[in-house]
């Protein structure tokens, strides 16, 4: 299979943990694809341009890192991301959710900041700061969720992956008043497959 990826993505980043925690790091190739680039011919691809985007054996692709993430966890029949029955399943689909949310707009912040200097909007930028601040805010009442806290799960790897974009974006400053999520981040960034798929600096 063909992964296709950018380094700096973070939805990507999801994807390649979960590669490394299923042990398929020999099963998928890692391709790093031009996005956001007129005439790329990542396009004739993945006609949407975007990442990642999953190319299986039988040449089918799959985008969207959710889907991703699912085929490739039910891929040797032992899947170990599937959301709990019940009120759990609940509160995680709650949580990972919310950390969706989170990522969606942190990743609109760092897609306005890699435009040129005289094309970025100044209310955009804006806009995505102060709603990252409300997001910290809220994930720090959220975090010692048991659902944070048990095994690893697609809520968990989704924050993670939000909350590391603070290596990319100097202006993302989730930490202060938030010792609660920064000793959550953290400790889950001691995880190796975090460590092997660290976003580069901007
Ligand atoms: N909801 C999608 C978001 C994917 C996404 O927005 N990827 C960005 C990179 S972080 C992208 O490919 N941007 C290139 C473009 O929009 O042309 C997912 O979870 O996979």
């Amino acid at each position: 299979m063909k992964l296709y990826i950018t380094p700096g993505s973070p939805y990507a980043r999801i994807v390649r943990m979960v590669i490394i925690e299923k042990g398929l790091t020999a099963r998928v190739e890692i391709i790093l694809a031009s996005t956001r680039t007129a005439g790329s011919a990542y396009y004739r691809i993945n006609p949407s341009g975007r990442v990642p985007y999953l190319v299986r054996d039988d040449g089918v692709g799959l985008e969207e890192s959710s889907l991703i993430c699912a085929y490739l966890d039910h891929l040797q029949g032992t899947p170990q991301f599937d959301w709990p029955d019940g009120a759990a399943g609940w509160e995680a689909r709650r949580l990972d959710a919310l950390a969706h949310s989170f990522i969606d707009g942190l990743a609109v912040w760092s897609r306005e900041l890699h435009r040129p200097q005289n094309e970025r909007s100044p209310t955009v930028l804006e806009h995505e700061a102060r709603r990252s601040e409300r997001m910290a805010y809220l994930w720090e009442s959220q975090i010692g969720h048991p659902t944070m806290h048990g095994a690893l799960n697609l809520a968990q790897i989704t924050l993670a992956c939000a909350l590391g974009l603070e290596t990319r974006n100097p202006d993302l400053k989730w930490r202060p008043g938030h010792p609660l999520l920064s000793a959550w981040f953290d400790a889950f960034a001691q995880r190796p497959s975090f460590a092997a798929s660290a976003l580069p600096p901007q």
